[in-house]
């Protein structure tokens, strides 16, 4: 049986992995990876038993080395609308999940790559990662929303200075531009990504779910709507049946038994 290009896995209860498979192009992102990983996506986003989402690429050298320059570069501007679209709704799929989802990052993240660890909620890098927006290297501006999530997870200077010289940086400068949240070293970093993704399966998955909303969608809003926003997800979690355990539980002073509901 061939390879499969994109492996959605079940690691433990509740906590999927999205692996890349093509590390004999450095898990480039053709057309085809990009339709198998929004069929992973929604698979992920159709199980109400997920609880965490971590993605990471094949092989010891890319997380993902970008979009497939071998198949982009004789795109015609109809084909590259449609591969653009095809990018970014597995870009918007990927940020809309109601559950955390993790880039593990190991080895090169570049253009299309880290836009996909971008629209991840956040990125765990190990020692040997490597960020960059190399696009105008080879005359086209980032597709796949780059411009905009680097703006918001860096800043715009920061942002402005990577997409216009192209220039890639290592994870401790990525770490400390908040590009990353961690560096941890290479053999680390799937153990270190499973042990953020059992605690967080540990808490109330409806609570998870809507900070995750509330964090998300106020982002995007001025100070007062966003904290209407929250005020709303939280009202709704006292609709819960995990809001009663999760207080009941301290209460009685033992832990908490959630069921999602
Ligand atoms: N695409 C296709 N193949 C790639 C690739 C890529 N992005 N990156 C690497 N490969 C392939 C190489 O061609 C090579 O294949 P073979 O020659 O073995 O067949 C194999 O992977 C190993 O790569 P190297 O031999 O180059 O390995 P090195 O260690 O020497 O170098 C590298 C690693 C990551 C520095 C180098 O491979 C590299 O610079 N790769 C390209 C990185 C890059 O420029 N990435 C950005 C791609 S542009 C759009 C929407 C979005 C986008 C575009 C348009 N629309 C609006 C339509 C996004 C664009 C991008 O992401």
């Amino acid at each position: 049986m061939a390879e499969q290009i994109v492996v959605l896995e079940q690691v433990e209860t509740g906590i999927h992995r999205l692996l890349v498979n093509r590390p004999q192009a450095l898990n480039a992102l053709n057309a085809a990876t990009l339709d198998a990983l929004e069929q992973a996506i929604a698979t992920v986003a159709a199980d109400a038993a997920s609880r965490v989402l971590l993605v990471s690429g094949a092989g010891d050298k890319a997380f993902v080395a970008g979009a497939d320059i071998a198949e982009m570069q004789s795109l015609n501007t109809a084909h590259a609308a449609a591969f653009s679209r095809a990018g970014m709704r597995v870009m918007h799929a990927l940020e809309a999940l109601p559950v955390p989802v993790i880039a593990l990052v190991n080895g090169y993240a570049l253009g299309g790559g880290c836009e996909l660890a971008l629209a991840c909620d956040w990125i765990i890098a190990s020692e040997r990662a490597v960020f960059g927006q190399p696009e105008v290297n080879l005359g086209i501006p980032p597709g796949f929303g780059g411009t905009q999530r680097l703006l918001r997870r860096v800043g715009r200077a920061r942002a402005m200075g990577l997409i216009t010289t192209g220039r890639q940086v290592r994870a401790e400068e990525a770490l400390a531009i908040g590009l990353v949240t961690q560096v941890v070293p290479v053999a680390a970093l799937m153990d270190t990504g499973l042990a953020i993704a059992r605690t967080i399966a540990a808490k109330g998955p409806l609570a998870v779910k809507l900070a995750k909303q509330a964090v998300r969608h106020g982002a995007d809003l001025d100070l007062a709507r966003a904290c209407a926003y929250e005020t709303a997800q939280f009202a709704q979690a006292f609709a819960s049946a995990d809001q009663k355990e999760g207080m009941r539980a301290f209460l009685e002073k033992r832990p908490a038994r959630f069921s999602g509901a």
